[in-house]
């Protein structure tokens, strides 16, 4: 890395920040303060929290890393693309914090680069399953129903069941997928024309070619390891 660092920006995905791993949380504040601080931006790609049961769910953790991304944005910007885990993240969470929630997937111009983020679980496989069950999880008036119809508690256990579900999924998923769903990303290219993807989900660093375009792989944190991704005008690297 530069010892004069040139105007660049900063991409992490998978924290899966929850209560229970408070070394994560302190690791996340330290890497505000340390790295996303000499940043024109960060952007954290999905996956953001292990965990998001709504924007009404309240404890110290959640507050915590609330005040910390406050303090952040009062000087740096921060955009979040929620991921399957987050999808729930909302308006209310981005006034708290003073991020900025995005799509998935958006299209931004970095440095003269047309850039795709996504958090990448809508592109793993294009299975008719699959392709439904996205059909449900992300329409927004099944969103609104999970959320005001069903108590936070009830929310609260049902998470606990899907978490365990999700974590015996997440071990199988990383020893099959290593890419995008090449059809998926061939969609993805004929509809934005990048010329570079940046994603999580498969909590694997990794940079290759598909399609003609340079795709960027996120690794997850864990309660050791702040990876993210470098990009200025002129590098682009994992650190
Ligand atoms: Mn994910």
């Amino acid at each position: 890395m530069n010892e004069i660092l040139e105007p660049h920006v900063i991409f992490i995905a998978d924290l899966h920040l929850l209560a229970a791993a408070p070394r994560k949380t302190k690791n996340f504040i330290k890497f505000l303060a340390e790295i996303a601080s000499q940043a024109d931006a960060l952007y954290i790609l999905g996956d953001f929290f292990d965990i998001w049961l709504g924007d009404d769910d309240q404890n110290e953790f959640i507050t915590i890393i609330k005040q910390a991304l406050r303090n952040h944005t009062v000087q740096h910007a921060v955009y979040l693309l929620p991921g399957n885990r987050d999808f729930l993240l909302g308006k209310q969470f981005a006034k708290d914090t003073g991020v900025k929630l995005l799509y998935d997937p958006t299209l931004i111009d970095l440095y003269g680069n047309p850039t795709l983020l996504l958090h990448g679980n809508k592109e793993c496989s294009n299975s008719l399953i699959h392709n439904i069950y996205l059909k449900v999880v992300y329409n927004q008036l099944f969103q609104r129903l999970f959320t005001n119809l069903l108590p936070l508690m009830f929310r609260q256990k049902l998470a606990n069941k899907m978490r365990k579900i999700s974590v015996e999924a997440n071990r199988k998923k990383t020893s099959t997928i290593k890419k995008l769903n090449r059809e998926k990303v061939l969609a993805l290219k004929n509809k934005y024309h990048p010329t570079q993807l940046i994603y999580g989900h498969l909590h694997l660093s990794n940079q290759y070619q598909e399609l003609g375009i340079n795709c960027f792989s996120l690794p997850a944190w864990d309660d050791e390891a702040t990876p993210y991704l470098y990009i200025s005008a002129t590098q682009q690297e994992f650190a």
